[in-house]
């Protein structure tokens, strides 16, 4: 059955919560978190935990309509085999493997790798580890998306105009619908953020389409 959003931008957005999926970006103490990469590298991560509250409802609602939930961390491995060069040697004197206060920076096991309290996967949901700012590159993502039928994505979580931008970007070119609830992603720059949102919806959704998760919500439970 068809669920429509009436209210998304640039006009209404309608899809099918059984062939929808949603992907939960990057909600690690890495980048949520006092103390963790973002932090690090300059930015106030308060805009990060604004939106916990509105995750977690979104998250709920689409629980209990079964829909397939998919959680991703970006990270390494230990020895930073699978980082490339180009990515390790960025960073405001602050890089991927170095020792920080939550363990080592992005990489996989390390207590500020994982995911924040507030937002743990449930059982059953996947958990997706990518090396890069795209859920695609280098993962199992769309195989997992094929094998379930999914034509349809609800993208969210952080940053927006980083791994959420670069993972709409990718599923449009995969042939995914998509949709962007504006109050359950940030970023540490608000100008970017803004500018994100208007890039997704220009040219007549030329990347997908931004809805709030009230609209969404509303539009789900009825
Ligand atoms: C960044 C991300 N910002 N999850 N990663 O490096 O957006």
């Amino acid at each position: 059955m068809q669920t429509v959003i009436d209210n998304a931008k640039p006009f209404s957005f309608s899809f099918d919560p059984q062939s929808t999926a949603l992907i939960v970006i990057d909600m690690q103490r890495d980048f949520v978190l006092k103390g963790g990469f973002g932090e690090a590298l300059g930015n106030n991560v308060e805009p990060m935990s604004a939106i916990i509250p509105n995750l977690q409802k979104l998250l709920e609602c689409c629980r209990k309509h079964n829909m397939l939930i998919i959680h991703t961390r970006e990270g390494h491995r230990a020895d930073l085999s699978d980082c490339p060069k180009a990515k390790l040697t960025r960073g405001n004197k602050t890089f991927i493997g170095e020792m920080g206060p939550m363990g080592r920076i992005l990489v996989r096991g390390e207590y500020g790798h994982d995911f924040i309290d507030e937002l743990r996967p449930k059982e059953g949901e996947i958990v997706l580890d990518k090396p890069g700012k795209d859920a695609f590159y280098a993962t199992d993502l769309e195989l997992i998306l094929q094998n379930k039928g999914i034509k349809s994505l609800i993208v969210c979580g952080v940053t927006t105009e980083v791994c959420v931008q670069t993972t709409c970007r990718a599923a449009n070119d995969r042939g995914y619908e998509l949709v962007v609830p504006s109050d359950c992603t940030a970023s540490y720059f608000k100008e970017f953020y803004q500018t994100t949102l208007d890039m997704i919806t220009a040219q007549g959704a030329i990347i997908g389409w931004v809805c709030t998760s009230n609209d969404l919500i509303k539009a789900l439970e009825d």
